[in-house]
């Protein structure tokens, strides 16, 4: 049902509640958190009213009961005045006036990881971290399933946590954002870590502090926190850092060859890892830090491989011959891009494509990571002039383009063989594209469209 609120209607609907039952939840956002917040409340016998203060929304008939408000940036007064607790989806951020006038109402504002949490009663293990959160919570699915534990994963990953009530399982793995933390109360996670923490998401927490503040919050009430030992400046931003230490964990080196090792015994060389590169040697630590309370850390190791990654983090496409082309779409934040231009040595010669919305962070970084690796940093998007200058600063070639068929056009026709064209934007995709996954695919389409245009024509 669709309300728009207009003057002089209060009366009206004092009449309606008392004719009808007070609703006592209002979701406030309905994408795939508030709709699982609904699913979970209607099977309960809780019809909630939903406010989104975006526009209308075309909907499945099994919403057709619900009062929703679109387009809303004000509780509608009779709704405040019936309310008695609020359930806010992770796009909306404290500072939103629907989120801020609930709390000056002294509403009490949970999450959808609070209402699953209070469900839940198998163990529940949370990761977080601006970098790796996907990578990691699949591994530990892979090694949870393959130890034979009914094992399901989901919460920013895709799946909304509420939904995961619905399959009997032995243990639950949530990915869990800064945005779902800062929302949440002290949750009782089985195990917890931290992955790393840099500059993203200025535009939610409005301050790095408050995003460090939020992705901390998950060791609170957690009874296994798994941490990097002898860290005394946990606030410090991190990227991988060669010789990484998780728990008992650490990468190194045996005979010459890195090795990850537990405690002071040397368990699997890197070589033999299911994904390249340091960060991916990290993520691993962390994943078999976090099950140790249910697999031993040898057979943690026999049952890393397998694991085939995730799409659209630093994997390969197929392009012209003696060309590597890498699609990092996933590297939606500065860490993300340090993390792979630092898993090249320092003569590489790369074809950088980034660009997109920075949401405000600081670029900086990026120059010094670029500087001797990068030869050409060919940019698009909403921020594409931040990159610019970044590179102007450090004598990089860059060239600004409209879109990806223009950036991987210009990519293929510098790429000389031995080159690497990798796609790794720094930036979200919002401003171009519906998400990460569509700017991959579209990068992947580019690459093999040119790509053909480019090979050597078949002689009849
Ligand atoms: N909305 C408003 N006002 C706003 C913002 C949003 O009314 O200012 C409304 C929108 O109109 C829409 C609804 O809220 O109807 C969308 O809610 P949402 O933005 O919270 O997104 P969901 O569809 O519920 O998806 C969320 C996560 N999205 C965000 O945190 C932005 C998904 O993570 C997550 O997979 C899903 O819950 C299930 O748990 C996505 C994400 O981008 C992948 N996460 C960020 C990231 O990984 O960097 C944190
Ligand atoms: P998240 O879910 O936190 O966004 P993903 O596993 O989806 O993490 O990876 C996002 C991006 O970060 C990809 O570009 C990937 O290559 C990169 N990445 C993965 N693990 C790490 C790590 N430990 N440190 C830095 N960057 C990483």
């Amino acid at each position: 049902m669709d309300y728009h609120p207009g003057a002089g209607d209060d009366w009206l609907i004092d009449v309606e509640t008392q004719m009808s039952e007070p609703v006592p939840t209002v979701v406030l956002g309905f994408g795939l958190t508030g709709q699982s917040v609904a699913r979970y409340l209607m099977a309960r016998d809780n019809r909630p009213i939903v406010l989104d203060s975006r526009p209308a929304q075309t909907l499945s008939t099994q919403w057709d009961q619900l009062e929703i408000h679109w387009g809303v940036e004000d509780w509608p007064s009779q709704v405040l005045r019936h309310a008695d607790r609020v359930v806010v989806s992770p796009g909306l951020p404290p500072h939103h006036s629907l989120v801020r006038q609930a709390r000056e109402a002294g509403l009490p504002v949970v999450s959808d990881i609070d209402l699953f949490m209070s469900e839940i009663d198998a163990p529940v293990v949370g990761v977080t971290g601006t970098n790796g959160k996907s990578t990691v919570v699949s591994l530990i699915g892979h090694l949870l399933q393959s130890a034979g534990m009914k094992c399901r994963v989901g919460g920013n990953l895709g799946v909304p946590a509420l939904e995961l009530l619905k399959d009997d399982c032995q243990i639950v793995v949530l990915e869990l954002s800064s945005f779902q933390l800062a929302h949440s109360e002290r949750l009782k996670l089985a195990s917890a870590g931290v992955l790393n923490i840099s500059d993203d998401h200025r535009d939610w927490h409005l301050d790095f502090d408050s995003y460090q503040k939020a992705k901390l919050s998950i060791y609170a009430s957690a009874a296994y926190r798994v941490g990097r030992p002898n860290d005394e400046t946990p606030m410090d931003a991190y990227v991988a850092s060669g010789s990484p230490c998780i728990g008992s964990w650490q990468v190194s080196q045996k005979n010459e060859v890195p090795w990850l090792y537990f405690d002071k015994a040397p368990l699997l060389p890197l070589s033999e890892l299911p994904l390249a590169g340091a960060h991916n040697a990290e993520n691993c630590l962390w994943a078999m830090a976090l099950v140790q309370p249910w697999i031993d850390p040898e057979k943690a190791c026999r049952l890393l491989s397998g694991f085939t990654g995730l799409p659209h983090r630093f994997t390969s496409v197929k392009g012209p011959e003696g060309i590597r082309c890498i699609n990092d779409s996933k590297a939606t934040n500065v860490g993300s891009t340090l993390a792979a231009l630092t898993g090249f040595k320092q003569d590489a010669k790369l074809i950088l494509i980034a660009g997109g919305d920075s949401k405000d962070a600081d670029l900086k970084p990026l120059g010094a990571a670029m500087h001797g690796r990068v030869r050409l940093l060919i940019t698009l998007g909403q921020d594409a002039q931040k990159l610019n200058t970044v590179a102007e600063e450090r004598d990089i070639a860059w060239r600004q383009v409209n879109d990806m068929d223009q950036a991987v056009a210009v990519a293929l026709a510098h790429a000389e063989a031995g080159d690497t064209v990798l796609l790794s934007p720094a930036c979200a995709s919002l401003d171009m594209y519906p998400n990460f996954a569509a700017r991959g695919d579209d990068f992947a389409q580019c690459v093999a469209q040119h790509s053909a245009s480019l090979q050597p024509k078949e002689t009849s």
